[in-house]
């Protein structure tokens, strides 16, 4: 059986190696990769870090050795990083603190391939000194808030910290909506945090692997966050009507707003919800002979909208148990990483967000060591996946 640690070490660690390896591939945009090409990458990692390893033995005789390729990691880790130190040294969630790790690191290295959007939301957070950590986020896109899966690629730590605590739905819901919310208020953003939170967690805990009860698992959980979060929306809107100050400003806002609402309605009902797609993955597992590429990122999606990039990274978990032409004799850890690279797209997230789940179930022992030579921060991973570890339990019954 695999160790409680080893699943803390390889979720952190297979973040980052999914980050850093799906990177190379990010910038493209291809709808679909050739998996041989995701393999010729990889072999290339694992061939430079045998020379590099026999090259530091001859050090002394050979001076002129290239240094090794390290593989930078991206906006996934960079921010991953915030979460998982902000929880760590609170013991706890506090936003203002969150909010001010992300804008502070944003600033720092901005070169780390954030998105569009995004960086609008730090430069509001650092103007306004933190003091209202949610309200930038809330304002963006006419209100609507961002869609991206910026909330989904860094929540592995969340879900860690949560596992740790024995949180229940409710209370891994108390932690991830906000953490999701200092970025992005859109409800597709807050529930594909919550189902790759849900997925991190589950995997966690999960001994023998059986796909059609992780799915039944995760159908469930969505199809109450999905109710809940409709629910909050109701509840929100009727609040807003309460006094005539705030009539008169929501008719202002809603006059503005009514085209894009429309059209936000239209693409809301055009697309499948998160756990009509796990019904999706639930048949294509069950199914003998697996669906090909373009028919995945067709139904599943694989861009930078939470929407059509979670599901695709827990299908590539699910997938990596069953045989994948042409990388058969890699362990199940390397071929979750290799498919979800080759669905194309958003490489790097979906590989992230891929490898957060498949390090929880199968640790730390089955990411190479060639691959975690080869990516940037992968020690502080280990270091903060040992502090997550380490923080005190409290006891709240997980359902
Ligand atoms: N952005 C990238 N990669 C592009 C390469 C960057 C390049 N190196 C460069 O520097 O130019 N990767 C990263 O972005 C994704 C996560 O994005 P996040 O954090 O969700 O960003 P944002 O800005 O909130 O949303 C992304 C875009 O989605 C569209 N969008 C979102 N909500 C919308 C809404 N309600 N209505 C309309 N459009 C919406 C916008 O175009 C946003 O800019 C990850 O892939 C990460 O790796
Ligand atoms: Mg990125
Ligand atoms: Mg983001
Ligand atoms: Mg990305």
């Amino acid at each position: 059986m695999v160790s409680r640690i080893s699943r803390f070490h390889g979720s952190l660690v297979g973040a980052v190696v999914g980050d850093c390896i799906g990177a190379v591939f990010e910038e493209a945009w291809l709808p679909g990769i050739n998996i041989d090409r995701v393999l010729r990458q990889v072999e290339k990692i694992e061939a430079d870090n045998v020379s590099s390893n026999s090259q530091v033995i001859s050090e002394s005789q050979n001076e002129d050795r290239q240094p090794r390729k390290i593989y930078k990691f991206t906006d996934d880790t960079a921010m991953a990083r915030s979460v998982a130190a902000s929880l760590i040294e609170e013991n706890g969630l506090n936003v203002k603190d969150m909010a001010r790790r992300f804008s502070e690191e944003y600033f720092k290295e901005p070169w780390r391939g954030y998105g569009g959007n995004i960086c609008l939301n730090f430069q509001a957070l650092k103007e306004s000194n933190y003091l209202d950590p949610f309200g930038p986020a809330s304002r963006q896109f006419g209100g609507h808030g961002s869609y991206g899966n910026g909330g989904a690629m860094r929540i592995a730590p969340a879900a860690l910290f949560a596992f740790r605590k024995q949180m229940d739905l409710q209370k891994l819901r108390e932690l991830v909506e906000p953490i999701t919310k200092l970025t992005h208020t859109h409800p597709h953003a807050v529930q594909g945090a919550m189902l790759e939170s849900l997925a991190v967690n589950l995997a966690l805990k999960t001994d023998c692997l059986d796909p059609d009860q992780f799915i039944d698992y995760l159908c469930d959980k969505m199809k109450i966050v999905e109710d809940m979060v409709e629910e909050e929306r109701r509840v929100a809107r009727a609040d807003n009507t309460d006094s005539p100050d705030a009539k008169r400003a929501k008719e202002e806002i809603d006059d503005d707003k009514d085209e894009e609402t429309d059209n936000d309605k239209d693409e809301m009902r055009n697309q499948l919800s998160y756990s009509e797609k796990l019904e999706k993955i639930r048949t294509y597992i069950k199914q003998e002979l697996q669906p090909d590429t373009k028919e995945i990122i067709e139904v599943l999606g694989t861009d930078i909208s939470a929407l059509n990039s979670v599901p695709a990274a827990v299908y590539a978990f699910l997938r990596a148990t069953k045989e994948i032409k042409g990388i058969q004799d890699r362990n199940p850890f390397e071929k979750t990483i290799i498919y979800a690279i080759s669905l194309g797209g958003d490489t790097d997230t979906i590989a992230t967000m891929a490898g957060a789940i498949a390090g929880a179930y199968y640790g730390i022992e089955e990411v190479p060591k060639s691959w975690q030579e080869a990516c940037e921060g992968v020690a502080d991973a280990l270091q903060y996946a040992t502090r997550l570890y380490d923080l005190p339990i409290e006891h709240q019954a997980m359902q």
